[in-house]
């Protein structure tokens, strides 16, 4: 069966523009993920975490025949060659992806919740998702991604960091 995945990516280490595009192109290459949409990429204040750098945050869409604990696995693997190392929860990262929504499963495991139980609180992450699927339900809350972010009482900052045409360009360099 095929399915669509959402995930979420940050950056606040090191030259975060250059982590991102280099993530996303090694997703790309992930043997059962094929990119279907990305979103632009916007430059966020750090949430839950004050006294760190800016973040970079964006999302792409997937099609996929992977199941969720195969995808954990091949962002996981793009994050540790992306130098991401984990030094404990929430610390600034080279680069951070998140599984944010896979169809309208539900899942709680130990090691994966989907959707991601932060999800509908973070400006961060509704905004970049609204640009790709404002109309996305999201399973278990049954509100959708631009009903979400219309009433979000997170207020952190959010600003357009880089055009989804530059960002294309930049995909399609290497
Ligand atoms: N895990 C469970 N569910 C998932 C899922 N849906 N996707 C588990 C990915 N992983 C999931 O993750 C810890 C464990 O979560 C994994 O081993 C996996 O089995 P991690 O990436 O090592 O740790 P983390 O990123 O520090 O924790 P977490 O809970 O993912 O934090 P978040 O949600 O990523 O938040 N502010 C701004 N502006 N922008 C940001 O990107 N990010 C965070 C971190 C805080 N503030 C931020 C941002
Ligand atoms: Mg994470």
């Amino acid at each position: 069966m095929t399915s669509r995945v959402y995930i979420g990516f940050g950056a606040n280490l090191g030259d975060r523009l250059h982590n991102i595009v280099t993530a996303l192109n090694r997703l790309k290459q992930c043997a059962g993920l094929k990119l279907l949409s990305i979103s632009s990429i916007y430059e966020t204040e750090p949430v839950g975490c004050p006294n760190q750098a800016d973040y970079l945050n964006g999302a792409a869409c997937f099609k996929t025949e992977l199941p969720s604990v195969q995808i954990l696995t091949c962002c996981q693997q793009v994050e540790a060659l992306g130098g991401r190392i984990r030094e404990g929860h929430w610390q600034a990262r080279t680069i951070d992806l998140d599984i944010l929504i896979y169809d309208q499963e539900i899942i709680r495991s130990e090691n994966l919740t989907i959707p991601h139980p932060l999800l509908a609180k973070r400006r961060f992450v509704l905004t970049p998702l609204a640009e790709m699927a404002p109309n996305l339900m999201v399973p278990g809350i049954n509100r959708s991604i631009q009903e979400l972010l219309t009433f979000v009482q997170d207020d952190s900052r959010v600003k357009l960091y880089l055009t989804l045409a530059k960002l294309l360009d930049k995909l399609s360099e290497v």
